[in-house]
């Protein structure tokens, strides 16, 4: 048996538009869809468990994509941030400067967002439309 983390290396995949979705004129999906597709191709959406994973996901990143969905969301309680399928409390922070805002009429679910530099997470709203998102399969 592999190691969690040597697999979880190995079988990540990254899903960007210019591979996903085939067709280019449809948009990325929002972050409550991208649970869904992760599923259907056998896994998860990305869960940052421990240190090694928030690096490994922001190599992943190619230069110039700003926004990429991972797993953590709080729609069950406001502020209550937790990864989802299965729920679990989010023991690490990677949180941008001032994140989570909740900002304008609330925003809750978990993406890395580039912020001055280096990615780091931001709360948006699970509803956003077209970005790329991170499987864990
Ligand atoms: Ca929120
Ligand atoms: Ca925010």
């Amino acid at each position: 048996m592999e190691s969690n983390n040597a697999s979880f290396q190995q079988l990540l995949r990254f899903f960007l538009s210019s591979n996903y979705p085939k067709d280019p004129t449809e948009l990325l999906p929002n972050a409550t869809n991208t649970i869904a597709h992760c599923i259907s191709f056998g896994g998860n959406l990305a869960k940052v468990l421990k240190p090694a994973d928030d690096e490994f996901i922001k190599g992943l990143i190619p230069a110039g994509v700003n926004y990429v969905w991972v797993d953590g969301s709080d729609e069950g309680k406001e502020g209550n941030w937790t990864w989802n399928n299965p729920m679990e409390t989010i023991l690490l922070d990677y949180w941008g400067p001032n994140r989570p805002d909740n900002f304008g009429s609330g925003q809750d679910c978990m993406i890395y967002r580039y912020f001055n530099g280096e990615y780091l997470w931001d709360d948006k709203e699970c509803t956003d439309n077209d970005y790329p998102f991170i499987c864990d399969i």
